[in-house]
């Protein structure tokens, strides 16, 4: 197991440097605090799962008329859209024109038939990490459960074979390695809401902690 405590603190002091005002006009595609960057890093709790195709599934459960348990097979035939957005990690930086590749969340909420109860989700991970939603935020359209990024597969450490891009969210709310989307009538605070981190973190109001 990785020292919770250490990346904890870590994480923290790496969010809070720099804190500058707010200089992102309208309409720039940068919001205020962040710095573009072209690396694609990679960012999670360091345990990171391999999950061998054959093994893999995603299930959609909770507060649903069908529960949905999908193969590799079953995942891939599903329809497939593309959608290239912008990704803000709260760790300050930010990295334009992502272009994913999956099945938008929307097709397969659509699928299980959320009850009338249902308002939020929890992003279930294999690497037990957790983060928490809206079920509205993840009906948006370029909400993505993806398993392609800039023309080829995603790699294990960036959450594949599948990951969540929630792209009007901070970083952390795009779940990596996904297992499972829990709907509940509660709003249920995931591994880093639960640790200080804004329960909405919508970049553009930098809504980075819960005191922000
Ligand atoms: N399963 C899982 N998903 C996760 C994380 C994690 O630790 N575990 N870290 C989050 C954080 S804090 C960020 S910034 C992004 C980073 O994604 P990347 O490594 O592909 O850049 O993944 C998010 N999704
Ligand atoms: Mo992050």
């Amino acid at each position: 197991m990785p020292d919770w405590k250490k990346l904890i603190v870590a994480k923290m002091a790496l969010a809070k440097r720099g804190a500058q005002p707010s200089l992102a006009g309208p309409n720039e595609r940068i919001p205020a605090g962040q710095t573009q960057v072209n690396n694609f890093p990679i960012l999670d709790l360091g345990i990171r799962p391999k999950v061998a195709l054959a093994d893999w599934s995603l299930k959609v459960y909770g507060l649903v008329e069908n529960e949905l348990n999908l193969d590799w097979a079953a995942f891939q035939a599903l329809p497939q859209i593309r959608d290239v957005s912008d990704f803000h990690c709260v760790t300050r930086w930010s990295q334009l024109d992502m272009d994913w590749q999956g099945v938008r969340a929307q097709t397969l909420l659509a699928m299980a038939s959320p009850l009338h109860a249902a308002k939020f989700v929890t992003l279930h991970s294999h690497d037990g990490y957790t983060t928490n939603l809206p079920l509205m935020a993840l009906l948006d359209d370029d909400v993505i459960i993806a398993h392609s990024v800039l023309g080829a597969p995603l790699a294990s450490e960036h959450g594949g074979p599948v990951r969540m891009v929630v792209p009007k969210r901070y970083a952390w709310k795009s779940a990596k390695w996904l297992k499972a989307i829990e709907l509940h009538a509660e709003d249920r605070p995931g591994f880093w809401e639960v640790r200080g981190y804004h329960n909405d973190a919508d970049p553009w109001l930098e809504q980075r902690f819960s005191d922000d």
